[in-house]
């Protein structure tokens, strides 16, 4: 008998999640000698990850080694692709590029990408090809930017509560944030401050599982979280449950904060919010008297038009309390602003020039109509022609004969198939990268562990490729692995202090040196106050996209569980998982007024086009409201399209982010 010829490895998971986790990967080694990927779990031994994956990526090995992953260069001519070599790629590639250089300059030039894969050197520092050439800069608010924004406002960096700390809160609200589908890491430490004796509460227009797992679920009317949050504000000062002594030590703007929210009584909060004003003054009542409070922000609560400005009167109600002097006390949106990483030519970051063009991603569907003069693009850790709004007109551009489009990819997304090349990416399991986290605060490593697939190359490898054929003499578009390493870990700051690339890579994850009783805002914070700045005080404001008899209904297109983002949408078993097809939750009340049957298909109609989706009869979402979970691929709804068919180009108050829960709709039963 020979023994089984497996292997355990740990990876950090590249996925665009907070949790980072630490993967343990069983490799087995096959007839041919090579080895393959059969099993995905937790590190047990990983704080933050703890011995589990997600309900997604358990099954990542079927995406490593689905049927239809590109694995060599592909060339459309006419209608179809044909297989042609790297060689014979990168030469075509520099050629046509060389020419639009020539003939329109770097400004016909644009680079479309997000986070596919969290990793710096393959997510972000292959952005120097592009500053090298100076095309214009893509400003990467998809997600985040109106939080980050709205955070920064008060706190500055984002030093979020750390999992570990959050058992140490006795009221947890969770705040426009399904953090049980995404942020399941956070889970564990949730149920440890319930044992402890916390209450959660979850704040979110629909009742999803993070819901059925609170101990209470507030059913918020979308888009007016501000409200709300200057309405618990009101009851917390008028009660005295403010903490004057840090609100004077710590803050800057009380004056201006507490006039706002005197306005908010409960009873016109409750006009506002649908949150009524017993429970109103209960949840106030529960932050009040029992503290430390902890909010978790998702940025679903951010994805409307005054998203930055909800998500920033949220996180200031823990400054008001004065939770942040208090272990487990505080907010959290991200834990990014603990990784002082050396980012000073990350991505080449040092070539942007002053005056360079930007283009706001959530605005890809308007950047590429032909009048803006866009004559090549280059797609990679994205598939836009899924999740970017007004995806129809996305496609439209991407399809124009006088757009060059080149999309590096691990799958043949919808955004592949209108390429004009298709270049095979590698993935985590194939490629060297490090990945910071914004769930928590350890730095990852990750070796390139398995021989990529077939012709698969990183894309750092293809953007040197064509650096040389362009002839690009920036140094720091050629930087390896090693050399980035050694950039990124170049500083003295004292969270980083100890971190060597020999360590980190010996280690493969490093905590950075935080101290145990953390508290990042007991004092003040890194403004340019020195306080946390409760000026200007928040207000709500009304969207512009008012319900109307033309569309009367809000839609919300939140994650699903068994997806991440579009990453996962071509595995039958997480399809499967999600009911086979995109469904349109619906309250029983809007199906009668509409005429829907439950399993019936319907119309779905907005400002910016139509689409069609099965109907869920379910009083889990509230009157007015339709939610569509998920950025399913546009093949699996029943006309192609995907959701983003009927969302709009619209930006936050803050950040230029994205306001995919903004839309306003019309349901009609479908004919036919
Ligand atoms: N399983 C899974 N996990 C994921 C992802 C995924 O697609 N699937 N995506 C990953 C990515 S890219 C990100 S950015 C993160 C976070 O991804 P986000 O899309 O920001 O998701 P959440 O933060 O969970 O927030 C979604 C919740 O916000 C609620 N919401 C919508 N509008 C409002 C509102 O006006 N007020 C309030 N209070 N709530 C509102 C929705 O109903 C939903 O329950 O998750 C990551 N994790
Ligand atoms: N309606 C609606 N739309 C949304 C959202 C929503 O909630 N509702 N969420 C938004 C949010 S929060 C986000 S973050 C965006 C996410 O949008 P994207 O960043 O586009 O994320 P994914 O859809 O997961 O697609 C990532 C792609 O990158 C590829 N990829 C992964 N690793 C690599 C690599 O190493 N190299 C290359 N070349 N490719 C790689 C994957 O195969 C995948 O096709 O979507 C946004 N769109
Ligand atoms: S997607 Fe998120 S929860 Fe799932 S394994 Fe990756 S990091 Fe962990
Ligand atoms: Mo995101």
């Amino acid at each position: 008998m020979t023994a089984p010829a497996t292997r355990d490895v740990l990876l950090t998971c590249p996925l665009d999640c907070p949790d980072a986790c630490r993967l343990k990967i069983t490799l087995e080694r096959q007839d041919d000698g090579s080895e393959r990927a059969i099993k995905l779990g937790g590190d047990p031994n990983h704080p933050i990850t703890r011995g589990f994956a997600c309900a997604k990526t358990v099954h990542y090995p079927k995406r490593q080694y689905h049927p239809d992953r590109p694995t060599h260069p592909l060339k459309r001519v006419d209608d179809t692709f044909v297989r042609v070599s790297w060689d014979e790629a990168l030469e075509d590639i520099a050629a046509r590029l060389k020419r639009v250089l020539a003939e329109h300059g770097p400004n016909a030039l644009l680079r479309y990408n997000y986070a596919g894969t969290m990793g710096l050197r393959e997510g972000t520092h292959v952005h120097s090809f592009f500053r090298a050439l100076g095309a214009p800069e893509l400003d990467e608010t998809i997600c985040a930017t109106a939080g980050t924004e709205g955070w920064a406002m008060t706190y500055g960096p984002r030093y979020g509560v750390r999992p570990q700390d959050v058992p140490h809160a006795r009221t947890i609200l969770l705040w426009g944030i399904n953090s049980l589908t995404s942020n399941s890491h956070l889970t564990p430490w949730l149920t440890q401050a319930r044992k402890n004796g916390a209450r959660i509460i979850h704040i979110d227009p629909y009742r999803n599982k993070t819901s059925l797992y609170a101990d209470e679920h507030v059913k918020i009317r979308p888009g007016t979280d501000a409200a709300l949050a200057l309405g618990l504000a009101r009851e917390l000062i008028v009660n005295g449950w403010h903490d004057e002594t840090y609100l004077q030590d710590a803050t800057v703007g009380f004056d201006e904060y507490r006039e706002s929210a005197l306005a908010w009584t409960p009873e016109r909060t409750a006009e506002v919010t649908g949150v009524s004003p017993e429970t109103l003054r209960a949840l106030a009542r529960q932050i009040g008297e029992h503290g430390p409070l902890y909010v978790r922000v998702g940025y679903g609560m951010t994805r409307h038009e005054n998203g930055g400005t909800a998500l920033r009167a949220a996180t200031m109600l823990p400054a008001l309390t004065g939770a942040w002097r208090h272990r487990g006390g505080g907010a959290n949106v991200s834990t990014s602003g603990y990784f002082h990483l050396n980012r000073t030519h990350l991505g080449a970051a040092h070539l942007i020039r002053p005056g360079v063009p930007h283009v706001n991603m959530n605005q890809l569907a308007d950047a590429l109509a032909p009048e803006r003069g866009f004559k090549a693009m280059f797609v990679y850790n994205c598939n836009p022609a899924v999740v970017a709004p007004d995806s129809e007109r996305v496609i439209q551009g991407l399809r124009r004969a006088d757009l060059f489009v080149v999309v590096l990819e691990q799958a043949m997304t919808e955004t592949a198939r209108h390429a004009d090349y298709v270049l095979p990416a590698t993935t985590f399991m194939e490629h060297a990268d490090v990945y910071t986290s914004y769930g928590h605060t350890h730095l990852g490593y990750n070796p390139a562990t398995l021989p990529p697939i077939g012709e698969a190359r990183p894309n750092s490898w293809v953007f040197q490729e064509l650096a040389r054929r362009l002839g690009i003499t920036e140094p720091s578009v050629y930087w390896s692995m090693d050399d980035l390493l050694a950039h990124l870990l170049d500083t003295d700051h004292p969270f980083l202090a100890g971190f060597t690339p020999e360590r980190l890579k010996a280690e493969g994850t490093l905590p950075l040196n935080l101290p145990d009783d953390l508290r990042p805002f007991a004092d003040g914070a890194p403004t340019a106050s020195g306080k946390v700045q409760l000026s200007p005080a928040p207000e709500f404001i009304p969207v512009d996209a008012q319900l109307n008899d033309a569309y009367p209904l809000r839609l919300l297109t939140p994650p699903a569980h068994h997806f991440l983002n579009s990453t996962y949408g071509h595995l039958d078993v997480l399809t499967s998982a999600e009911g086979h097809e995109p469904h349109a939750l619906i309250h029983p009340d809007d199906a009668q007024r509409y005429g829907l049957t439950d399993g019936a298909y319907a119309n779905l109609t907005s400002e910016v086009g139509a689409t069609q989706r099965r109907v869920r009869v379910t009083d889990a979402t509230q009157p007015g409201v339709v939610v569509v979970e998920g950025s399913w691929w546009g093949l699996s709804a029943p006309d192609g399209r995907s959701i983003n068919a009927i969302t709009a180009q619209t930006l936050t108050d803050l950040g230029g982010g994205s306001t995919f829960h903004n839309t306003r709709i019309r349901v009609e039963p479908a004919r036919g």
